[in-house]
C-alpha cells in the first residue's frame, strides 16, 4: 500500500457535520486510505495512494460533500 500524504485547504465547514462529511467523502475514494479535516483551519489531510487518485478526484469527493478546495 503507497501512502503519499496531501494537505489542503477546505472552505465552508462550519461545524463537526461538515468535517465528518468532507471526511467520509474522501475515504470513500478508492485509493484514499486515511482523511482528517480540522474544523478551526480548514486543513485537511489526507493519505492515499497517487498512483491511483488524481487531484480531480480529490477535489470531486469534495465537492460531492458539498465542498470546495481553497
Ligand atoms: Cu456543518
Amino acid at each position: 500500500m503507497i501512502n503519499d500524504k496531501k494537505e489542503f485547504n477546505v472552505v465552508g465547514m462550519h461545524c463537526p457535520s461538515c468535517v465528518a462529511a468532507v471526511e467520509l467523502s474522501l475515504k470513500d475514494v478508492d485509493g484514499i486510505n486515511d482523511a482528517k479535516a480540522d474544523l478551526e483551519t480548514g486543513i485537511v489531510k489526507i493519505i492515499f495512494d497517487s498512483n491511483k487518485v488524481s487531484n480531480t478526484e480529490i477535489a470531486e469527493a469534495v465537492e460531492e460533500a458539498g465542498f470546495k478546495i481553497a
